[in-house]
């Protein structure tokens, strides 16, 4: 298996595609998606634009939708939920398909659809993305940061740096062996430096910052915590979930 780690969609390859492709929005699009399914949440489907995401959902019998719209941090006006995974509880969420739209998380997963295996990955539920790729062996693996409106996000590649880590941990394989590209050590060296803290590496954060500003601390202390979710987000369709 060769990992690849791109710091946001905009710097993925145009002209090649790997094997499996996931995509990373730890603050917090994948790790609410995540959260849904785990609650037993029928599909999660992604949307860049928020009138397809209305006039999709409009066809889908009311009781069982639930959507989603984020800007910028918050909620969209209209919409029943924003972006945080705290109001993902099974009580709301089980059985209904949610329809979701956030400003980088559902566009980074646009960006890799057309993968053969597309995966959505948050701390939350590493372990069974790792055990899941464990026993897959895909040949080629792009984790995929979604990043902020283009730029580097420190909580994307330190979940990029976790998953690489413990497959590198759990293979005899050498880092030169799994990385394909530099970003991976980079990525393991982040990870390797803030394991025990990363609620203290969300406040160095710039998004971490922002969602701060909020008032969406408990949202940060969710999102990094790492395994306690046993959910694998695979994608079944192109942007469903
Ligand atoms: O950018 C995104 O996709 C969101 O996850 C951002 S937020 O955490 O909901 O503000």
């Amino acid at each position: 298996m060769k990992i690849f780690v791109y710091h946001t969609p905009e710097l993925t390859p145009t002209d090649e595609a790997p094997e499996c492709a996931i995509a990373v929005d730890v603050l917090r699009a994948t790790s609410t998606m995540a959260t849904v399914l785990a609650a037993g949440g029928e599909a999660v489907q992604v949307f860049s634009d928020l009138d397809l995401l209305m006039e999709v959902s409009e066809k889908w019998p009311a009781e069982k939708r639930l959507r989603a719209g984020e800007r910028g941090g918050g909620k969209v006006d209209g919409f029943e939920l924003g972006n945080s995974p705290l109001d993902c509880t099974a009580e709301l969420v089980e059985g209904r398909r949610l329809f979701i739209s956030t400003t980088n998380g559902t566009r980074a997963l646009q960006r890799i659809q057309d993968a053969p295996i597309v995966l959505a990955a948050a701390l939350i539920n590493r372990a069974s993305v790792v055990q899941f790729l464990l026993e897959k062996q895909p040949k080629t693996v792009w984790i995929v940061g979604s990043g902020w409106e283009g730029s580097f996000s420190l909580e994307d590649t330190v979940c990029a740096g976790a998953i690489a880590h413990s497959i590198w941990q759990q293979t005899n394989s050498s880092l030169e062996e799994l990385a394909g590209n530099d970003e991976v050590a980079s990525a393991i060296a982040l990870y390797s430096q803030w394991q025990n803290d990363l609620l203290g590496l969300f406040h160095q954060a710039s998004h971490g910052k922002r969602l701060l500003r909020l008032q969406c601390l408990e949202d940060l202390k969710y999102c990094s915590q790492t395994d306690i979710l046993d959910v694998l987000a695979i994608q079944h369709e192109p942007g469903v979930l």
